[in-house]
């Protein structure tokens, strides 16, 4: 088997914008070798990795545009044999909705999901978990696995192009099967807002992984602007939890892990996987 860096031929520094319209049509036609579902295996080398790139999704069809606009040709030129999947939260109202219509978004146990979900559509080894609003600013940020658990997103446009702080693991990153199961996937219980991406970079050290990431100046991404989800608030839960990874990883996590499939569909450029995931357990009452 080649090696992925002889196959790939990217072409560096790319300009990213989101000021033109964008339409799936238009996204359809300039993508036409990508088969359904959003899989492409290149044709003329074999690559060490099979990927499956899983976007935690609710209500972001616009974002979602741009991203596969983005996305797909930036994988083709890189020979990534890939899948890609939205993994979209979905409620049943009839039973366990707030009267606001839908739950706590959780962005870590939709990741799960995904995990459990690709691998029934193929044998994926490698697992790259993205938002749907982060976009690469240059294209030599190899989207396959490394010998580490890899942060790919580390100089972001709105943190000023600086990793904010040492361990974050936010945006977009990428575990191999192995890097995965040897820290029981991601954490169930980050409902809401925040700490679910600190929570995962502890279980990467706490089990005597290091992270890998790119160059800064490769490293670049643009997050699309936004305001913050209804139904995704700041978890204020979030700082006493990241500090009890220690005790919480073994058992929550992958080993933990249960939904409601409701559908699978495929589109031409991605496959959607939406899920019932329940929501957050009651908060105990004080005194
Ligand atoms: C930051 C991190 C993100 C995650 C989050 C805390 C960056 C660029 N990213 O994102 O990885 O750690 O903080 O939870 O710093 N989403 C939906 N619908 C919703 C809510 C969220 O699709 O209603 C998805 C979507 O893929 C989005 C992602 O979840 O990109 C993260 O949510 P966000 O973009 O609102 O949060 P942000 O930008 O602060
Ligand atoms: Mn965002």
């Amino acid at each position: 088997m080649l090696p992925q860096k002889e196959c790939s031929q990217p072409v560096g520094r790319l300009l990213i914008e989101f000021s033109s319209q964008m339409t799936m049509e238009r996204v359809q036609r300039e993508n036409p070798n990508v088969t359904d579902g959003g899989r492409y295996t290149p044709p003329d080398c074999r690559p060490r990795w099979k990927v499956a790139i899983i976007i935690p999704f609710r209500h972001r069809e616009n974002h979602l545009k741009y991203w596969l606009h983005y996305l797909h040709p930036i994988l083709r030129r890189q020979r990534i044999d890939y899948g890609i999947y939205i993994i979209n939260q979905l409620e049943n109202c009839a039973y366990a909705c707030s009267e606001l219509g839908e739950e706590t978004f959780n962005r870590a146990k939709l990741l799960n999901v995904g995990y459990t979900e690709t691998l029934k559509d193929a044998e994926y080894d490698c697992f790259i978990f993205s938002d749907v609003d982060l976009i690469p600013m240059d294209d030599r940020n190899l989207y396959h696995c490394y010998d580490q658990p890899r942060h790919f997103a580390i100089a972001m446009d709105k943190f000023g192009f600086r990793l904010p702080y040492a361990g974050y693991f936010g945006g977009v990153s990428g575990l191999s099967k192995k890097q995965f199961l040897k820290i029981n996937g991601f954490p169930n219980e980050y409902w809401g807002w925040g700490g679910e991406d600190d929570d995962i970079y502890n279980r990467i050290t706490l089990n005597g992984m290091k992270v890998s990431r790119p160059d800064v100046r490769i490293g670049r991404y643009r997050m699309i602007k936004h305001e913050r989800d209804k139904h995704n608030e700041p978890n204020p839960q979030r700082f006493n939890k990241i500090q009890n990874t220690k005790n919480t990883m073994k058992k929550d996590g992958i080993s933990s892990l249960t939904y409601r499939l409701v559908q699978v569909k495929r589109y031409p450029l991605y496959t959607d996987i939406s899920v019932e995931i329940g929501k957050p357990p009651p908060r105990p009452i004080k005194g």
